[in-house]
């Protein structure tokens, strides 16, 4: 284990500071990264990696864009956050509602879990009820409400929702099986009168990629309308990745809600939630939701965020579904099955790709540990666990698409 590791091991539980950091879920040791530069990643002893992780979304435009980070030197140059609304967050704000026109108002906060957990708040307050239903394997941030079953970090540890949760906050989270609407049915019929939202991640990405069923987001538009409950879509990852305006515009479902992040901070730690004006009135200091930030709208995060949006013209969108596809149809291997949205995919060691979370947890985890190491080995860096996504960014061209696939027929 190298120094830096041993220290940090000492400082962080499991060194890290955040769970999927420690490849519990591929074993080795995590390369100790110093630099990134487009769709490439260097360790401290100068080897360079294809990286698909892009910290795990944001980095849609690929590392160390000139643009973002000319835009983070002159906000950082102009003196920090203060205290009051500025310039960068309104330009920013204009630029996601023109984007998102479902999004007629909203709130920046500083992570996508608090941008969730604020937005579950103002369902509850806008319908009176207390109960939400979120769907096995999705992953919405670790605020306690949502760590029920959660995806992503907690499937690939394999705790079915977490410690330290109290039992009746638990309880006011419902479960349903993502494109089983019957499920959804099943729970708002059981709890009619009580469901204050759905909240879904539009296409899942923290089972790994799952492509929604055709009838699946219009027909929870349509339940939720229909029992009066709001219908959040979480599109921290989706947003402004899989089309200009996120899986809204892609799918064409107009959620109440909308949960964003990633993206919209260029790669510096935000998150958002907006939807409908008369629920977003509801939120302090015109309505009785109460929600805060020290550093919400932060000038200098703000400015990377619209650098990165302004950043994803036509053309890098163009770019990054070419970029997609060859890469889907170059990882052509036996008993692996791609599951893909956009810049968006996971290679699924089961075929064919799986459409729930019960087919995604029966992948064949320990192949794809195998095929990670392979590839760490061949200089192509993948988040690493199964259950996540991999991140293509416009920085990823056709030389880079072609050695990947090299690497994975290695
Ligand atoms: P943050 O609180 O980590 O900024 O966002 C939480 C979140 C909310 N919604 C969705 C759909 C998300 O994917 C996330 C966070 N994504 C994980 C990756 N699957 C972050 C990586 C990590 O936990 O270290």
């Amino acid at each position: 284990m190298t120094k830096s590791r041993v220290l940090a091991t000492e400082l962080f539980p499991g060194g890290v500071n955040s769970p999927v950091r420690a490849y519990l879920a591929v074993g080795g040791e995590p390369p100790v990264l110093v630099r990134g530069e487009g769709a490439c990643v260097w360790d401290d002893r100068g080897r360079r990696y294809i990286d698909y992780v892009g910290a795990f979304g944001p980095l849609v435009l690929g590392h160390a864009n000139r643009a973002v980070v000319e835009a983070i030197k002159n906000a950082a140059d102009a003196g920090g956050s203060f205290g009051v609304t500025g310039p960068g967050e309104v330009r920013l704000a204009e630029l996601i509602t023109e984007r998102m026109p479902s999004i007629e108002r909203l709130r920046f906060v500083n992570s996508g879990t608090e941008a969730a957990m604020s937005a579950l708040r103002v369902a509850r307050a806008a319908t009176g009820r207390d109960l939400v239903i979120k769907f096995e394997g999705g992953y919405h941030g670790h605020a306690d409400s949502l760590l029920v079953e959660a995806g992503s970090g907690a499937a690939t540890l394999s705790i079915p929702g977490s410690a330290g949760v109290a039992a009746p906050v638990a309880a006011q989270t419902l479960v349903a099986a993502y494109n089983d609407l019957a499920s959804v049915e099943a729970q708002l019929e059981r709890h009619r009168g009580k469901v204050a939202a759905v909240i879904v991640e539009p296409v899942a990405a923290n089972m790994g990629v799952i492509v929604p069923a055709p009838d699946f987001l219009p027909g929870l538009r349509e339940l939720t309308s229909r029992e009066g409950a709001l219908l959040i879509f979480d599109e921290v990852i989706t947003g402004f990745r899989v089309a200009p305006g996120g899986a809204q515009e892609l799918y064409g479902v107009r959620p109440d809600l909308t949960v964003l992040g990633k993206i919209i901070g260029g790669g510096l730690p935000v998150g958002a939630y907006g939807g409908r004006a008369d629920l977003m009135d509801m939120v302090a200091p015109v309505g009785p939701v109460y929600q805060a930030g020290t550093l919400s709208g932060h000038p200098v995060v703000m400015a990377a965020g619209e650098a990165t949006l302004r950043g994803l013209t036509p053309d890098v969108y163009e770019r990054l579904e070419a970029a997609g596809e060859r890469l889907a149809a170059g990882l052509d291997l036996e008993g692996a099955g791609v599951a893909r949205v956009g810049s968006l995919l996971t290679l699924f060691f089961r075929e064919p790709a799986p459409r729930d979370f019960g087919e995604a947890k029966a992948s064949n985890t320990a192949a794809f540990a195998r095929f990670f190491h392979r590839m760490l080995d061949h200089g192509v860096i993948l988040p690493p666990s199964q259950f996540e996504a991999w991140f293509i960014s416009a920085a990823h061209d056709r030389a880079v698409i072609d050695a990947t696939i090299e690497a994975a027929a290695a």
